[in-house]
């Protein structure tokens, strides 16, 4: 595979095609894989996440300039931006992130949709890319609603949750799951009224648990707090490192489980089709001569033996 040199030398082409390469699940996507494997597992990921308009993007803008000045070269995968908000969503974040790009941060949106487990599988890979193109951290912005915000914290080695005073929700987004995931709750806009507040609620709701997040206070706008906010993530970084392998380990076995009963649903959905037991009680079953459970263990019990 030709891309592959291109592509340990960090060029932005070659970067682009092999994850749109990863993203669409294809046939050559096994062979990339195959190649770089290897040299994967290192690179620290950073899930940011948190509501919509939080300001991760203008965070995440200024936060990989710090970054860059402290000897570290980060990534940014951001998952689906078109999602939430409509028209020109990817170009917004391309504008409130050209700071970081032109300091030579990697920046790339990548879809959410897909089936249960899809956005997990091309995150994963998309970060082997990045990582095999000498991107350490890779930073995934994720909007923390629904499921996503889960995969983002299996994937992530540190969580970010991002909050700001202008998400009425804030305190009901903390109690809807957030509490568990998060290493950092970070509190953006502290330029607005309110943050003073804001930040009260989250320490009184999380700071007391005993795993002692750490709650930093920023403003974009104001350009505060963000080397601080640097300083934290590479400090984690560093920390993470000794327990990187063995949350990589329980990844992996997650990860294969998943490929697998992937592909045996595949197979089995095929090897249905054509299958005469199958066939007779889908018969029987639209005759109603039987319930959907009882055909399904009939058939489920003629399959696995
Ligand atoms: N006042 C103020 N505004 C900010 C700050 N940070 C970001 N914003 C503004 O908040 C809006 C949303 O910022 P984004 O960075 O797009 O937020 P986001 O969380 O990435 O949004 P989505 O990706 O759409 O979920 C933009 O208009 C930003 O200019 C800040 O510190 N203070
Ligand atoms: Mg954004």
């Amino acid at each position: 595979m030709d891309l592959l040199p291109d592509l340990k030398k960090g060029k932005r082409g070659a970067i682009a095609k092999a994850i749109t390469i990863v993203e669409n699940n294809k046939p050559e996507s096994k062979k990339i894989l195959k190649k770089i494997f290897k040299d994967t597992g290192k690179s620290m990921v950073i899930g940011i996440t948190g509501p919509a308009g939080a300001g991760k993007s203008s965070l995440i803008n200024k936060t990989a300039v710090a970054m860059r000045k402290l000897k570290t070269k980060p990534a940014v995968l951001a998952v689906d931006p078109t999602s939430h908000v409509t028209g020109g969503a990817i170009l917004g974040d391309r504008v409130r992130m050209t700071e970081s790009t032109d300091s030579g941060t990697y920046i790339r949106s990548i879809a959410s949709r897909g089936a249960t487990g899809a956005v997990s599988r091309s995150l994963r890979n998309s970060i082997r890319i990045l990582e095999y193109a000498g991107f350490n951290p890779i930073i995934i912005e994720s909007v923390g609603a629904g499921q996503t915000e889960v995969e983002i914290s299996n994937i992530a080695d540190i969580t970010v949750v991002v909050f700001n005073p202008h998400t009425g929700d804030s305190i009901q987004t903390i109690k809807a799951g957030l509490t568990e995931i998060g290493d950092v709750y970070l509190v953006n806009k502290s330029d607005l009224d309110g943050s003073n507040q804001l930040f009260d609620a989250v320490r009184d709701f999380i700071g007391a648990s005993e795993r002692n997040p750490i709650i930093p206070k920023t403003s974009v706008k104001k350009n505060s707090g963000i080397s601080e906010f640097a300083k934290t993530l590479k400090k984690l970084m560093d920390e993470r490192k000794k327990t990187k392998s063995q949350k990589d380990q329980e990844r992996l076995e997650t990860e294969l489980k998943d490929i697998v009963l992937n592909n045996i649903k595949d197979k089995m959905g095929e090897m249905l089709d054509s299958d005469k037991t199958f066939s007779k009680y889908l018969k029987k079953l639209q005759k109603r001569d039987i319930d959907p459970f009882e055909a399904a263990d009939i058939i489920t019990k003629s399959l696995v033996k």
